[in-house]
């Protein structure tokens, strides 16, 4: 009750803030995107994950207000960015699994794109694979999304349910690797094969992909030499506040 009541509170008086980790293209080492993640700026304890508090804020609804905070906060800021200048980029969203079944998300998002002036195609939102299980849910949504001009990537691919048969059906534009298969593709022959195939499977399909959780010049090299697209992870940087996303942007990724 007290982390509802405080969180109920941080809605109200907007105790939030986004982080922004790049997402590298691989071959030009250019940062190609970024993604939004919030941290909660409580007034006495500082910066909290969000390990802390999404899954309350899920169970207990809350999610949908924090949800349309985050959403409406990176169009903005992407939209500033724009403004200032930098290179255009989509800014990638997580969405929850309530956003996902929320009635009317797509005029939603239609109004948070309208009110920031953010062009739709530099707002590419998350979903995960347990959004997808209700397939008829999930084309119709994502169809809605697509007519609206945004990018959709399922996140986390491989760890939940992996249909194959949504990858033919359902109009999306990009796999996000997990990092629990990148973590070890130097070392475990099957994670290797696991993201190799992966790979491939993506550009026969004509989806892009995004390898997350690079911590390593080898697992660079590795997905480099394999054709992956993009990526994203520690060996660039993790996630940072706007000003030090802003230095990247001018200055480029320290590892690229
Ligand atoms: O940023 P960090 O690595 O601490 O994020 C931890 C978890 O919180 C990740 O699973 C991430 O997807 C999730 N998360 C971060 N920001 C958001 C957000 O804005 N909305 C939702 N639904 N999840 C988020
Ligand atoms: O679930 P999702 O993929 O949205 O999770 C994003 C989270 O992953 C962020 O909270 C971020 O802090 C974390 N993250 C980003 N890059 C790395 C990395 O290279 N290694 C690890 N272990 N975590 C990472
Ligand atoms: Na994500
Ligand atoms: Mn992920």
């Amino acid at each position: 009750l007290k982390l509802e009541n405080e969180l109920r509170r941080a809605i109200a008086q907007e105790e939030f803030v986004l982080f922004y980790q790049p997402q590298v293209d691989i071959e030009t080492g250019r940062i190609v995107g970024v993604e939004a993640l919030i941290r909660w700026a409580h007034p006495e304890k500082g910066l909290i994950s969000p390990n802390h508090f999404i899954s309350f804020a899920e169970e207990s609804g809350l999610i949908v207000p924090i949800g349309e905070w985050v959403l409406r906060a990176a169009c903005k800021q992407n939209k500033i960015w724009q403004n200032q200048g930098f290179p255009k980029m989509p800014i990638s969203v997580n969405l929850s699994m309530r956003q996902f079944f929320q009635h009317n998300l797509k005029g939603k998002i239609s109004h948070v794109l309208e009110q920031t002036g953010l062009d739709p195609q530099y707002l590419e939102l998350e979903i995960t694979e347990s959004m997808t299980m209700d397939v008829d849910h999930a084309i119709q949504s994502l169809l809605e999304l697509k007519e609206l001009g945004v990018h959709v990537s399922i996140d986390d691919f491989g760890t939940g349910y992996s249909s194959l048969y949504y990858l033919k059906k359902f109009p999306i534009d990009k796999l996000k690797i997990d990092r629990s298969f990148v973590r070890d593709i130097m070392v475990d022959p099957n994670d290797a094969a696991i993201v190799t195939t992966i790979i491939a499977m993506t550009h026969h399909l004509n989806l892009k992909v995004i390898a997350e959780g690079v911590e390593t010049e080898e697992q660079l090299h590795f997905l480099h030499q394999n054709r992956c697209n993009e990526v994203q992870g520690y060996w660039f940087s993790p996630p940072v506040d706007a000003v030090e996303l802003e230095h990247m942007l001018s200055h480029g990724v320290p590892a690229a």
